[in-house]
Formats: C-alpha cells, sequence, structure tokens
C-alpha cells in the first residue's frame, strides 16, 4: 500500500514510521517547507527522527525505514494521486481568543483534495472542535477532488492518544477509535489500522470520536483542577492536601472486580498545566458547542477547571512574595532561580510550560530570574543556567516548577549555603518539609500551609 502522512510531527512521524515498517508499505510523509518546520524534510530524509526527548525505539525505527526506502518526506502534494491512503495529522493549536487555528489543516485538506483519486481512505488524526470533520474538512476535500465523501472517498476520524516519552508504545498499544463517514468507511479504517494497532479497534461515527479525544483531555483537565481546588482549601485551613489525598485514595477498590479504578483517583495538584493537549482540548470542546451544538448553554466547569488550572502559576509567585516579604525581602531586589522549564518531569517539552507563565511575570518584578532546566539548554533566549549551583548562586528564592528526577538528588545543604536567603517555594511537593525546615530553609509548597511539618 501507498500511504501519505501530512505532518512530520509528534503524530504524523511515528504513525509514518511505523507503517512504513509494514511490509508491502511504502510512506511519504509531507511537511511544509516552513521557518519553523522544514528543517523536519531533510532531518528525517538523512534517517533521523528530528523528536528531542527520550522516545524508546522511534530512532532507529526512522533510520532503519528511511534507509530501505520505505519512507521518504516531501513538500508536495504529488504523492497523493497514487496514495491508497492519506493521514492529516497537522496542528491544531488555539488562539489567545481560545478559537480553534485551523490554518495548517486547511492547507493540508486542500493540498490533499486537489491530488486524491477515487477510493482513498483518508484519515484526519488531528485532535478538532466536534463537528470540523463534516463541516469543513468534508466540504473542502470533496470541492478539491469533485469526488463525494462515502462514495468517491472513505472519510474517517481517528485520533491519537500519543504522551511524549512513549509514542511508539501508545501508538502500537493504546485502543483505537475509529470515526466512519459511513459504515463502510469506518471498516475500511478498521482494516487499515490493524496492520499497526495492537489494541482494540472500536468503530463509531465521526461526531462521536471527534467528542471523544476532547473529552478524554477536558476530563483530565477538570480533575487536575479539582486537585487544585483542593490544594488551595488546604493551604488555607492548614492541612497538607497531599496526605488528604493520599486517604482519598485509599478508599478501597470495588472488592468484586479490584482491578478497576479506585472509587476515588485525586489527581496532583501542583504548579499548573502545560504541554499541547491539555490545555488547548477543552476550549476545541467548547468551541465545537457553541458553533454545531443545537442547544447553546455555557459549559461551566471546564471553562472554570481551564482557568483555575492556569492560575497556578500565580499562585505560585503569590508564595514567593509572601516568603519574601516574611523575610523583609523586596521583590525588586531579589534574585529568584526557577526550576523546571519543560511542562512535565523527565521531558524537554516547553509547550504551554507553567515557568514560561512565571517567568514572563517575574522578570518585569525581579532584580534577576534566571532559569535551570536538565533536559534544555536554550528556549527563546531565556536566561537557562546548565549548573544548577551557579544558577541558584547568590539567590533570595528557588521555586521548583518541574519535578525532574534530577531535582530530588540536588544536595540541599549545598544549596541553602550558596542562596542569598534560603527560601523554596515547591510547586510539585518534590520536597520533604520537615528536612528543608530542619536545614534552615523559608519552605513554602502549594496545597501545604506552615501550621505543620510534615
Ligand atoms: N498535571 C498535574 N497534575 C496531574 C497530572 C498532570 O498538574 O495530576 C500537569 C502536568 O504537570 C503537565 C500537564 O498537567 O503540566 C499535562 O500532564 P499530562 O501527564 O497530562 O501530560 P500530557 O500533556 O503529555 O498528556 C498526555 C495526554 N494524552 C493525549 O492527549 C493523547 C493525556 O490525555 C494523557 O492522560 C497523558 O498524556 C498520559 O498520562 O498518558
Amino acid at each position: 500500500m501507498n500511504i501519505v502522512v501530512v505532518g512530520m510531527g509528534y503524530v504524523g512521524i511515528p504513525v509514518a514510521a511505523l507503517f512504513a515498517d509494514q511490509p508491502g508499505f511504502r510512506v511519504t510523509g509531507i511537511q511544509r517547507r516552513s521557518e519553523r518546520s522544514g528543517w523536519k524534510i531533510d532531518c528525517i530524509n538523512r534517517g533521523e527522527s528530528p523528536i528531542g526527548g527520550n522516545e524508546p525505539g522511534l530512532n532507529e525505527l526512522v533510520n532503519r525505514v528511511v534507509n530501505n526506502g520505505s519512507l521518504q518526506v516531501r513538500d508536495d502534494f504529488s504523492a497523493c494521486t497514487n496514495a491508497d491512503a492519506v493521514i492529516l495529522a497537522v496542528q491544531t493549536p488555539v488562539d489567545e481568543h481560545k478559537k480553534p487555528v485551523y490554518d495548517s489543516l486547511i492547507e493540508a485538506v486542500e493540498g490533499v483534495s486537489e491530488n486524491i483519486v477515487a477510493g482513498t481512505l483518508v484519515s484526519v488524526e488531528s485532535t478538532l472542535a466536534p463537528g470540523t470533520t463534516i463541516n469543513l474538512v468534508k466540504p473542502l476535500l470533496e470541492e478539491g477532488s469533485g469526488l463525494m465523501a462515502g462514495v468517491g472517498f472513505n472519510l474517517i476520524y481517528s485520533y491519537e492518544r500519543v504522551m511524549a516519552g512513549s509514542l511508539l508504545h501508545n501508538l502500537i498499544n493504546y485502543p483505537r477509535i475509529i470515526g466512519g463517514y459511513t459504515q463502510e468507511c469506518a471498516i475500511r479504517g478498521f482494516e487499515f489500522y490493524k496492520n499497526i494497532v495492537n489494541a482494540e479497534i472500536s468503530v463509531t461515527d465521526i461526531l462521536t470520536a471527534e467528542v471523544s479525544k476532547v473529552v478524554e483531555n477536558t476530563y483530565r483537565d477538570v480533575n487536575i483542577a479539582f486537585a487544585n481546588e483542593v490544594a488551595l482549601i488546604c493551604e488555607s485551613l492548614g492541612v497538607n492536601v497531599f496526605e488528604v489525598r493520599k486517604y482519598v485514595n485509599n478508599l478501597p477498590f470495588n472488592p468484586q472486580n479490584p482491578s478497576t479504578n479506585p472509587y476515588r483517583n485525586m489527581h496532583l495538584p501542583g504548579a499548573g498545566v502545560g504541554g499541547h493537549c491539555l490545555p488547548k482540548d477543552p476550549w476545541l470542546l467548547k468551541y465545537g458547542l457553541d458553533n454545531y451544538g443545537k442547544k447553546r448553554f455555557y459549559p461551566k466547569i471546564l471553562v472554570d477547571s481551564r482557568e483555575l488550572n492556569d492560575s497556578m502559576p500565580d499562585h505560585l509567585i503569590e508564595l514567593t512574595l509572601e516568603a519574601l516579604n516574611e523575610n523583609y525581602i523586596q521583590i525588586n531586589d531579589a534574585k529568584v532561580a526557577l526550576l523546571g522549564l519543560s511542562f512535565r518531569e523527565d521531558v524537554d517539552d516547553t509547550r504551554n510550560s507553567p515557568c514560561l507563565k512565571i517567568y514572563t511575570k517575574l522578570v518585569n518584578m525581579c532584580r534577576e530570574v534566571i532559569i535551570h532546566d536538565p533536559y534544555i539548554k536554550e528556549c527563546r533566549n531565556l536566561p537557562i543556567h546548565d549548573n544548577l549551583y551557579e544558577a541558584v548562586f547568590c539567590a533570595n528564592a528557588l521555586i521548583l516548577i518541574t519535578s525532574h528526577e534530577d531535582y530530588q538528588k540536588i544536595d540541599l545543604n549545598k544549596i541553602r549555603g550558596l542562596m542569598y536567603s534560603p527560601i523554596i517555594v515547591d510547586g510539585r511537593n518534590a520536597f520533604n518539609s520537615g528536612e528543608l525546615t530542619r536545614i534552615g530553609f523559608v519552605y513554602k509548597c502549594v496545597g501545604k500551609s506552615n501550621n505543620y511539618l510534615v
């Protein structure tokens, strides 16, 4: 089979490489030669994966399929003319007004529609506002190709469930949902993905699949917001939210079916919610409701959850100001060190990172703000130090924003000696209050109050 995958990113690269590794498959990746991403074309055609961080198996796979001629990347859509299947895996961010930005999607769909021939399977994998495939993608494909969806070509929506650090693993082992424009489209999609997916594949309609994808991540965002709200309540009442969470979550599993999820699964409060999925998917769900829903209503829970999660970086700044004031240090005289630039522990991905929000505000308030992250050496001309102990030298406060494994092993006594004033604000419950207090730190943590030493 000849496959085309449009968009060489976190989704497109693993899926292109995995199909290319199947006997009898040849894959052409399509990537726009843009300023930001054009370099990926030559990188992949050299047999290298452009995705950083630790992605088990991906570099070897890309190298193998490029060198045996099963995968190549181009910047034009001509390969679609003899494609049996085309996968759309372009990014679909939201803008500052929380509205989806579909420029890349529209460009990709138009390029594909002008080249596909009858009988092609078109699979949309990008995360979309529910209603987008039927109301935007389908008409563009039909206008450009002159073919009817479900008749001249098969149309499905089949979302990915990738996660930085386990891209290939998730693709192969996570259950897959296929939303078909018609029953026949869904079955064609089922047969197609069976080539690479080793887990259960369910078929449904397109709209149900689109809603399922954004609800999957909205659910997680709302649960994190609940944990953050409980953390703020615990701080105010003077209890340790992590102790409360431990008791809440140890309500016994369902005795009849112990493998099911516990009756309680309180998530972790923290410095905020970053990454490419959770900060945008609730807004895509709301956009779908607002634009394609039959009955208008205001989805208060998902909106308030997003706003609460996005306020957590401000809460860390508040805790830092409190600690500086309690020690008679003026914020504009202070040097503050931020630990953890990536959005999640032990990855090098900075998308929507809470650290960026904290830096942007503090840099206008402090004498100096510097950043350290073991996985990131440079980003947007930010003042990143690659030596942690140099970074905290003479600092008045240290804010832990991402709990990288490396930070569990730092020499706190050495840090205490290097800092001008030993203030630590812990955004991820990375440290033990009692140990830091004994060493002589002023310690504040999201969800923990000063009224106890635990
Ligand atoms: N976070 C918390 N508290 C938590 C969990 C996460 O504050 O209890 C924060 C993290 O620090 C991070 C952000 O939320 O800043 C996102 O964390 P994440 O673990 O959800 O990481 P992602 O964005 O890589 O999530 C992806 C999502 N997968 C897809 O969109 C396909 C998410 O739905 C998955 O649950 C997650 O991977 C996973 O754990 O698989």
